[in-house]
């Protein structure tokens, strides 16, 4: 059995509240894409979790985690991120926790270009402005992965004697055309170099053949769990580009990043907030600059995981919402955060979007038709009620459920968990 969860939006859903949720059910969560750029916060026992590199199935004792091939790993982030956890209680960490030798490396220097980059769009004013990354090396990274210059995890731990030059080499050619690319900036090779020679055995115990390890798994009947990063709206196939991420944060990205076969994938969960934010640049349609938008930001506590930026906030959209669902195939909606909306007296909903007049069939590709379409709302009545105490879906008051009902009606999945609250309890099953 594998299913999946995945974001439905701009990210920052409440993916990791979901997988934590489930994560009981199953003997292994993966992690397909992305790199530590994501940001998963789980709250257990009073307890909060920030999960960036490391898959969120390590709260749960019985759990293997694996970081798939199609993740970008930032090795002093992933033993940062592992003694974080480990000093929380989660002592066996480790021994649950597995590395693909083909996840590609970020350096140090991935993440200086990714910030000077940024830097470079943002000085332009004619052609565009800065994508708004989370300056962890991740698209640098995936370009050199493209590029088919990139190092690997098994360039790093072969113990062939040849593999620690042809390492050194390799990575001395990539400072160096980075160097020329973007004027000399100061960085110390030497001593990255070293840092890595303690790494190589530092993380062999981690590293395993995911193709192995993943189809030993399925033949063993093992129960598996991949966990999505970012979301679809930020995937680079279908998202808004050029304001998304280098990875396929879509169902495709599942596939290729653990290798496989897509008739194993059985569930796939969508995540979707009750309403929608995004960080970081471009567009959004349904944003409110207003003090709606503002409302939300502050009760929901939108703020990054990983930068503490605060979030963009705005409605529900369901052209968003539908368009995903198009490309993921979900089999259920799993909505958070409904209790954010407990004190609006009304809550509008984005349904459709025209252009002078005429209405659009799809989530349009191109951001200048984005940027001129008009945005029809159904507004709800709100509930203006306290959500958060309630523990069985059937005691939520009438006009949350119409809320959630019209979700359902409108985009033809059904819902199976709402979020009323943070916590692992505040969750409420529908089916
Ligand atoms: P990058 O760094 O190259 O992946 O940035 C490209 C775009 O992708 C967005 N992005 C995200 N959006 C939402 N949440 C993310 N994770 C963190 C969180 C973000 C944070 O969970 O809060 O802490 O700021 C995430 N990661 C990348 C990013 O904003 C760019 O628009
Ligand atoms: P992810 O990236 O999709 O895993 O989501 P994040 O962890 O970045 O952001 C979701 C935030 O919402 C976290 O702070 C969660 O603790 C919180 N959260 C998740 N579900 C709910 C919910 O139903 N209600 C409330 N109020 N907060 C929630
Ligand atoms: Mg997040």
């Amino acid at each position: 059995m594998v299913n999946v969860v995945l974001g439905s939006q701009w990210g920052d859903e409440g993916k990791g509240k979901l997988v934590d949720l489930l994560v009981g059910k199953y003997d292994i969560v993966a992690r397909s894409a992305g790199g530590n750029n994501a940001g998963h916060t789980i709250v257990v026992k009073g307890v909060k979790y920030d999960f960036h590199m490391l898959p969120s199935g390590l709260v749960n004792p019985n759990c293997q985690n694996l970081i798939g091939n199609g993740v970008v790993m930032h090795i002093p982030s992933f033993f940062q991120e592992l003694e974080q956890l480990e000093s929380k209680g989660l002592s066996d960490a480790r021994a649950r926790l597995f590395v693909s030798s083909r996840a590609h490396l970020v350096f140090d220097f991935h993440q200086r270009t990714d910030k000077l980059r940024e830097a470079e769009l943002s000085g332009q004013s004619k052609d565009g402005k800065n994508i708004g990354t989370t300056g962890k090396g991740i698209g640098p990274t995936y370009a050199t992965k493209a590029s088919r210059s990139g190092l690997r995890v098994h360039h790093l731990v072969n113990d062939e004697p040849e593999a620690w030059d042809e390492f050194v080499a390799k990575y001395r050619r990539l400072v160096e055309t980075r160097q020329q690319r973007y004027g000399p900036f100061e960085y110390d090779t030497e001593a990255e170099l070293q840092r890595f020679k303690e790494y190589r055995q530092l993380l062999k115990p981690f590293v395993v053949d995911s193709v192995v390890f993943m189809n030993d798994a399925m033949r063993a009947n093992k129960k598996i769990l991949v966990e999505g990063a970012n979301a679809l709206m930020l995937d680079i196939d279908f998202g808004t580009y050029p304001f998304v991420t280098s990875s396929n944060t879509g169902i495709g990205g599942v596939c290729t990043g653990l290798g496989l076969p897509p008739r194993a994938i059985d569930e796939i969960y969508g995540v979707v907030k009750a309403y929608t934010t995004r960080v970081g640049e471009g567009p959004f349609p349904t944003e409110q600059l207003n003090e709606f938008g503002e409302k939300l930001q502050e009760i929901g506590a939108e703020y990054g995981v990983t930068t503490g930026r605060k979030r963009r906030c705005g409605w529900l959209d369901l052209v968003v919402l539908k368009y995903s669902t198009l490309i993921n195939g979900y089999t259920s909606l799993n909505i958070t955060k409904l209790d954010v909306l407990d004190t609006f007296k009304e809550i509008p909903v984005g349904v459709s979007y025209s252009l002078r007049g005429k209405k659009l069939a799809l989530f349009p590709e191109d951001l200048i038709t984005l940027g001129k379409v008009d945005v029809e709302y159904v507004t709800l009545p709100g509930w203006e009620q306290d959500i958060t105490k309630i523990t069985e879906y059937n005691d939520l008051p009438e006009n949350a459920k119409k809320y959630l009902k019209f979700i359902e009606d409108f985009v033809g999945v059904p819902i199976e968990w709402v979020g009323t609250g943070p916590a692992r309890e505040s969750m409420l099953y529908k089916q």
